[in-house]
Order: C-alpha cells, then sequence, then structure tokens
C-alpha cells in the first residue's frame, strides 16, 4: 500500500466488461496537468463539478469521445485534484485510456488507494472508509441501512461522543491527582463509579450490536436439526426447491452439513441441513457428523427442530432441551413433519406440515420471515470484527479502572486506564493509526475504490 499522496493515481472505477459506459478516475496534484496532454481544450480554467464532451486522444491519435468530470481539490473524493472519465464500455477501450494515463505520469492505483486518500486527507475517519467496502460487498439487502448510517457519520458521532465523555473522566483523574497533595477530591468516589458504569453500558450497547451486524453481514443461519430420519433433508430439498441433500428412509443418511441460501423478503437466509442426532451409533464418520451439528448450534440464529410426529408429539423435547442448554437464547421453533401419515388434528404451538407433499411449507417461510424481522436492524451499527475487538478492549479498561476505583487506588493510576480506553476508541476512528492497520484495513478494498 502506498502511503505517499503525491503521486498521480488512476484505475478503472467501474467493472471491467461489456457496458454501456466505463468510468476512469484520475487523482493527485497532477490530475489536471496529465489530462490536459490528452484534450484539445484545457481543461485547467473550467471550474470544479463541471462536465465537459471531449475527444480523449493519445498524441494525435482519437481514441475516444468522452465526458470529463473535473473535481478541484478539495471537493472531491479524496480530497485531491480530480478528474473522472466516461468512456465507451467494453475491455479495448478503458485499458486503452489508463494505458495513455501512464505514460502521461500517472501511476496505476492499488485496490482502496482512492479511499486511502480520502482518509489520508479527512475526508472520511476509519469507520466510514470501513463502511465504503462494506456496502460494496454487502450480501444482504437488510444491510444496507445500516452501511449507510456508518458511512454518513452515526457511528462515528455516537463513538466521538463515547471518547469526549471518557476524555473528560481523563483529565479530572489528572486533575485530582495534582490536587491530591491538598486534599481536594475533584470527583467524588461515588459519582466516578457511576460515571465509568455507563461508559462501560454503553461500550457494552455496541459490542452487543456486533452480534446483529453479524446477521445482516452474513444473513440468518437457520440450522435444521432432529433425529435420524425426521425429514430434515427432505424439508431442506422442499425448501430450497431442488434436490440438494441425499433423501432416504435409512437413518444417518446426512453424515455431513450441508448448505443451500434463500432469500425471503430481502433477507438472505443460510439452510443447514445436519446430520440426525442419535446416540446409538458406532459409526465414526456418523458420530463425527453428530458432533458437527452440536457444534453448529451455537453458530446457528435460527434452529428449526424437526420432529418425525408419526413418532409422538413429543418426541424431540430431549433435543429442544439440548438446544436449550448448548444456545440459551437462540430462537428455535418445532416442526412436525410427516402430518400426511397421522389423521388427528394437532392443536399445539409448533409448525405442521409435510415435506413430502410440500405442505406447510408457507408456514417456515412466514416464521424465518418474521424471526428475522423481530431482530432491531434499525438502530444496529455494521460493526466489523476489527471494530469489536477494540471496543471489548475499551471494555476491559473500563471496567479495569472501575475496579481500582472501588479498591480505592489513586486517581493516576485509574488514568492509565482511561488512557489505554481512549486510545482504543482512536484506533477505530483511525485518529490513531499505524500503516500496518491501515494495510490490513485497505487490502480488502477491490481496485478502484
Ligand atoms: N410420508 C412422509 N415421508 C417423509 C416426509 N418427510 C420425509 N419423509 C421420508 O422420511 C425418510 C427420511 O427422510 P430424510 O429427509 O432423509 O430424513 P433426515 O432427517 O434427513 O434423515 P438423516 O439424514 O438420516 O438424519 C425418507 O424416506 C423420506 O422420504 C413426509 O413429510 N411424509
Ligand atoms: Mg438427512
Amino acid at each position: 500500500m502506498h502511503f505517499n499522496t503525491d503521486t498521480t493515481i488512476c484505475s478503472l472505477i467501474t467493472p471491467p466488461g461489456l457496458s454501456g459506459i466505463a468510468m476512469i478516475r484520475l487523482s493527485g496534484p497532477d490530475a489536471f496537468i496529465i489530462i490536459d496532454k490528452h484534450l484539445q481544450e484545457s481543461i485547467t480554467l473550467k471550474e470544479s463539478h463541471t462536465i465537459s464532451y471531449a475527444v480523449f486522444h493519445d498524441g494525435e491519435i482519437p481514441i475516444d469521445t468522452v465526458t470529463i468530470l473535473k473535481y478541484v481539490s478539495p471537493h472531491s473524493y479524496t480530497g485531491q485534484d480530480t478528474i473522472e472519465i466516461g468512456c465507451h464500455g467494453g475491455n479495448i477501450v478503458s485499458k486503452r485510456l489508463i494505458e495513455s494515463l501512464l505514460h502521461s505520469g500517472a501511476t496505476l492505483a492499488e485496490p482502496g488507494e482512492f479511499t486511502l486518500r480520502a482518509f489520508l486527507n479527512g475526508k472520511l475517519d476509519l469507520t466510514q472508509a470501513e463502511a465504503v467496502n462494506d456496502i460494496i460487498h454487502l450480501q444482504s439487502p437488510a444491510a444496507l441501512e445500516s452501511a449507510s448510517r456508518q458511512l454518513i457519520g452515526s457511528f462515528s458521532k455516537e463513538l466521538s461522543s463515547l471518547r469526549d465523555a471518557t476524555e473528560r473522566l481523563f483529565k479530572y483523574m489528572i486533575l485530582d491527582f495534582d490536587f491530591s497533595q491538598e486534599d481536594i477530591q475533584l470527583v467524588p468516589e461515588e459519582q466516578l463509579i457511576t460515571e465509568l458504569n455507563s461508559l462501560s453500558v454503553r461500550a457494552s450497547r455496541f459490542i452487543e450490536s456486533y452480534e446483529t451486524a453479524k446477521t445482516l453481514r452474513s444473513g440468518h443461519q437457520v440450522l435444521l436439526l432432529g433425529f435420524p430420519n425426521a425429514g430434515k433433508s427432505s424439508i431442506f430439498n422442499a425448501m430450497l426447491g431442488y434436490a440438494r441433500s441425499i433423501v432416504s428412509d435409512i437413518p444417518g443418511t446426512t453424515r455431513d452439513f450441508v448448505e443451500g441460501s434463500m432469500i425471503i423478503d430481502g433477507i438472505n437466509f443460510t439452510l443447514i441441513d445436519t446430520a440426525g442426532i442419535h446416540e446409538q451409533t458406532s459409526d465414526a464418520i456418523e458420530i463425527e457428523g453428530i458432533a458437527y451439528s452440536l457444534s453448529l448450534i451455537k453458530r446457528a440464529t435460527i434452529i428449526l427442530i424437526i420432529n418425525d410426529v408419526t413418532c409422538g408429539e413429543y418426541h424431540s423435547q430431549s433435543l429442544i432441551d439440548l438446544v436449550h442448554k448448548e444456545h440459551p437464547h437462540v430462537t428455535y421453533q418445532l416442526v412436525q413433519n410427516k402430518c400426511d401419515l397421522i389423521s388427528n388434528e394437532l392443536n399445539d404451538a409448533s409448525l405442521h406440515i409435510s415435506a413430502k407433499d410440500s405442505n406447510g411449507l408457507d408456514q417456515i417461510i412466514a416464521y424465518l420471515s418474521s424471526s428475522a424481522k423481530s431482530i432491531d436492524t434499525h438502530q444496529a451499527f455494521l460493526l466489523n470484527e476489527r471494530q469489536a475487538k477494540l471496543l471489548r478492549e475499551y471494555h476491559a479498561s473500563i471496567e479495569r479502572a472501575l475496579n481500582l476505583t472501588k479498591q480505592g487506588m489513586t486517581t493516576d493510576v485509574i488514568a492509565i486506564e482511561l488512557r489505554s480506553a481512549l486510545d482504543t476508541i482512536g484506533l477505530i476512528l483511525g485518529t490513531i493509526y499505524t500503516e500496518e492497520l491501515l494495510n490490513d484495513v485497505f487490502s480488502n478494498f477491490c481496485i478502484g475504490k
């Protein structure tokens, strides 16, 4: 990754391939000088945010008719002088234009380099830069709202407010220590405990929203769990609409887990068909499959417990107990399958279906949709792993400060913890950074962003 912003970089900013239009961005101190070498009329005197129609030349040779968008520093995405060229799509034109620009002094932008410059020039903080990448890579339409909130700076605003509150307390601790010889206590212990508690709660709320963020990013993980032969694979196939998993009347048919994706009401669901859970097997592969099914319980956001109703309505109670034990907070639903084989009406609150006849699948779909919507995504920030890890460190520092206060330690010791809490927020926002951190963040970006 280049941290030098003195060069003028360029790259294609739309996907390669056949399209009506392709866009090329040229950004850096020499952007206008370089583009002028390819136009018959100079762009230099044009105002910022104007668009011109021109013929792009390579020497004497006309290459394409283009539109030229001009942005004068600092009013551009990167904060530097920038030109965006709209040329015709396809693989040849844009390539030729870029080669010409490189020949005239531009260098090829690395992945994420435009956004890195925007960050280094103070146009975006680090959480906003990360949100740019999130928006591009979104898998789930439901996550767009959260990513956009982050991009326009709502997350940064909340974090900055947490930082300001921490900083105020930190400054009091330092002052308090300065006055300690004179026996003046600026912040009474009780008030300090209240304020630290409030910081701890605020950080916990952020950390909790990481779980929602994970679901928003990758969609819901729906685990189909049940005893062998309950009809998990049959339901799985019927939901996906094709025979993805093997179905047979031999118990223990599914030995590994099988995944398939579907979108319901704009939300991504990954269905996971698992090996039937039972204890009476000596087959090593089956035992491993069962152990894996159990480990998947912790990863699931929704669990469908599939019961073969011909074995009795309450046949799967021990599985429900197990799910409760392994994952007390997970959303789960009992599904009575093979209802085509019973004559009596069931009056319980479970879903009653027949995978064989595809009867009742609409109930499962409605259940999944309403469970997903019950998760409050409106307030959630699309936290990533890096941000969540730093927020956990922040929280740990505040908790240590709280314990030290309760132990009656002097304010200089408490201030050390508050200092490190402040540093973690600085690392999230990017007010403190290292080249390694920026490399980690921006190396995930695509070319042209
Ligand atoms: N009558 C009837 N049979 C069903 C229904 N669902 C599944 N079956 C049958 O039950 C047997 C087991 O179905 P699977 O879908 O393989 O069951 P499973 O839970 O995946 O089984 P394992 O992978 O062995 O754990 C097959 O013979 C299916 O045809 C249903 O709704 N009605
Ligand atoms: Mg199966």
